[in-house]
């Protein structure tokens, strides 16, 4: 079983912590890996070669660096399969998943690269004569990256490729029940030519190692992506510190199905987004609210789909669910079930741990009814494959509902009618709707992020990516030759 090192300037060098932890299969409970955890003081050399590497990257002109992105995506597209069954090993989620898993890795390499040849500022006119106006971005410095287990390569890509080719660079904590994708992904960008001591790779716990990044002084920029608990807590500490922080928390996102829908397409989509990678996407689905009108076709239809779910190995091309990350995750989800029961919504389907002849952490899929939108189990990001099912009677109601959460990341309404769909786009808050889609498949080239207690402001992907890790500069150039006195002349 091979053991994994710090990443410090190129080099894998072991922790001074002498401490390691396991890196886990979910489905079989067999160890992968064995990885390192940082003391603080390799942090801080983690920082200082991060700070000495910044020199040389943040000169290289933009189109040079998306050239390493270039070679590091075709790279990762000759390693697909290879890792995404790596993939379905360490997290768990089903093969198909975790190709897609790969692809937006890859998809946001290219599009990032794509935008180191469009770095653009704006150009303006000056209220003086003989004077020019532009906004230049620049880097922000070195960019402290703390990344979650659900998307083990994607959400790191996300915010690495952005950052890389915008000039920063980066010490990384990726989570601890999914290192070793952002390990492979950083090692193909070293393959593709990343000069040493652009990424720097650390381990171990958020408590410790976490914390140590987000108090660093050497680190200008915090980008997380995890529990909104946990993201209050960074935004506290960058506070004190004045870092910059982007922040992308969790969703308790809606699907609406009105009176009008395709039925079969949206048990499709509420299928997709409920159970789809077991429910652990902070894009999942976990409240469907319901037209009256076709409450009962839509829950007898959802409920004879559920109950055709194979859980499994994700390996197995027939299987349909795979496990939980850990065992923490399972019993959160088993608690939900019981919150569930003695609120006295009524489960349709599931509500217990899983034993489909392996050792992991399986949960049944679960369905309750007769939910009260103020009820736990409504309100709370539990992420494993629990839906709630709310009934309303118009679309005034629906929205309500829809909104009456803390969060607000993806949402989706099934509807023909086009009013509908308009009225659902004006008025969820979210950072993404969808009409006549579930509520995941967000694209590497639009912005993804969310309102409220999901996030605060920024957005990753898309254009708004380099906005993430640029800093704006306002530049004036006077030519006149002498002293010219804005508002005064
Ligand atoms: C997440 O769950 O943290 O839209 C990200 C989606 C994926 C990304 C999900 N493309 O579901």
């Amino acid at each position: 079983m091979q053991e994994y090192k710090l990443l410090i300037d190129g080099k894998w060098i072991d922790s001074s912590t002498n401490e390691s932890f396991d890196d886990i299969n979910p489905t079989t409970l067999e160890k992968i890996a064995t990885i390192q955890i940082a003391a603080d003081i390799d942090i801080d050399q983690a920082v200082n070669t991060a700070w000495e590497a910044f020199g040389a990257w943040s000169e290289t002109p933009p189109p040079g660096r998306a050239q390493i992105l270039f070679k590091a995506a075709r790279i990762l597209e000759e390693k697909k399969e290879e890792l995404a069954k790596l993939l379905t090993e360490e997290m768990g989620k089903v093969i198909s998943e975790a190709r897609g898993d790969i692809q937006e890795a890859i998809d946001i390499t290219l599009y990032a690269a794509g935008e180191g040849r469009r770095m653009f500022g704006e150009t303006t006119t000056s209220e003086l004569k003989n004077k020019f106006c532009m906004t230049v971005l620049r880097p922000i410095g070195v960019v402290g990256m703390i990344t979650p287990w659900n998307f083990p390569m994607a959400i790191p890509a996300w915010k690495v490729m952005p950052a890389l080719v915008a000039g920063n660079t980066i010490v990384m904590k990726p989570a601890s029940d999914t290192p070793l994708l952002t390990i492979k992904m950083v090692e193909v960008l070293m393959e593709a030519g990343l000069p040493p001591g652009v990424i720097n790779l650390v381990f171990g716990p958020g408590v410790s190692v976490g914390q140590a990044i987000v108090h660093h002084p050497g680190i200008r920029a915090i980008s997380f992506t995890g529990s909104l608990e946990t993201g209050k807590q960074i935004m506290g500490e960058c506070a004190k510190s004045m870092k910059r922080v982007s922040l992308e928390m969790g969703g308790k996102n809606p699907i609406i199905v009105m009176d009008d829908a395709d039925i079969d397409l949206a048990v499709d989509g509420v299928i997709w987004g409920a159970f789809g990678t077991t429910g652990q996407r902070c894009t999942a689905a976990s409240k469907v609210i319901i037209h009256e009108k076709v409450e009962h076709e839509f829950t007898d239809k959802l409920l004879t789909r559920t109950r055709t779910l194979k859980l499994g190995d994700g390996l197995h091309a027939k299987t349909d669910i795979g496990p939980v990350i850990n065992q923490a995750q399972l019993d959160k989800i088993a608690k939900y079930a019981r919150i569930g029961q003695d609120e006295g919504a009524t489960l349709l389907t599931g509500g217990n741990i899983a034993n489909p002849g392996l050792d992991g952490y399986f949960f049944e899929p679960t369905i309750f009814t007769d939910v009260d939108p103020d009820m736990r189990i409504a309100q709370d990001e539990i992420f494993g494959p629990v839906v709630s099912l709310i009934t309303v009677s118009d679309l005034d109601e629906a929205i309500e509902v829809a909104n009456n959460t803390i969060y607000g990341l993806s949402s989706s309404i099934y509807t023909r009618d086009i009013a509908s769909g308009f009225k659902a786009i004006e008025k969820i808050e979210a950072g993404v709707t969808y009409v006549n889609s579930s509520t995941i498949g967000a694209e590497a080239h639009l912005p993804f992020g969310g309102v409220k207690g999901t996030g605060n402001g920024f957005r990753e992907a898309g254009p708004e990516a380099i906005k993430e890790f640029t800093e704006i500069k306002a530049v004036y150039f006077d030519y006149s030759g002498k002293l010219q006195k804005a508002q005064i002349d």
